[in-house]
């Protein structure tokens, strides 16, 4: 008797990847059988107001590299979650916990988990220290 496999399904930009989003993508690795992964497309990220370094084909290369994920999908719309657990038949959705409470409506599909973040570190951080290098050299 075969079970059904857990797949787990988060979303994010992750650009300029660092060990914030790696522990992340670790923990909820170890909630399910697989993680899938939403990446922002650039036309998404201007939507969220983000502006990237790395475009959507770079920051999907780096994830697919992860040990951690399964599957790299385009995250287009805020709206597609829905159809995302339902087409892949996630188990657990979940959120560093920066989010929480925001895809709480999402409970009447799946397990909502919002997991804490990794502190002191954001690509809005790495960018200022980058900075801070070039000008002070
Ligand atoms: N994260 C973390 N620890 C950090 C930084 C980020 O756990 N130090 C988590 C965030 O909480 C998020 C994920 O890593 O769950 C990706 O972070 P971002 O790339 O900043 O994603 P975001 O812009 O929050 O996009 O529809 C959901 C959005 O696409 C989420």
């Amino acid at each position: 008797m075969t079970r059904t496999p857990i797949t787990v399904l988060t979303y994010g930009t992750f650009d300029l990847f660092h060990h914030g989003h790696v522990r992340l993508l670790q923990r909820l690795s170890q909630l399910g059988d697989e993680l899938i992964v939403g990446c922002s497309t650039d036309e998404f990220n201007d939507i969220k107001g983000k502006r990237c370094v790395m475009p959507f084909s770079q920051r999907r290369e780096v994830l697919e590299a992860c040990r951690y994920v399964t599957r790299v999908i385009p995250e287009e719309t805020w709206e597609q979650k829905r159809s995302d657990i339902v087409n892949h038949n996630v188990s657990i959705f979940a959120m560093g916990d920066d989010w929480t409470g925001h895809f709480d409506d999402l409970g009447d599909l799946t397990r909502v988990l919002y997991l804490p973040r990794t502190p002191d570190v954001s690509t809005t951080e790495l960018k200022t220290r980058i900075q801070q290098r070039v000008s002070a050299a």
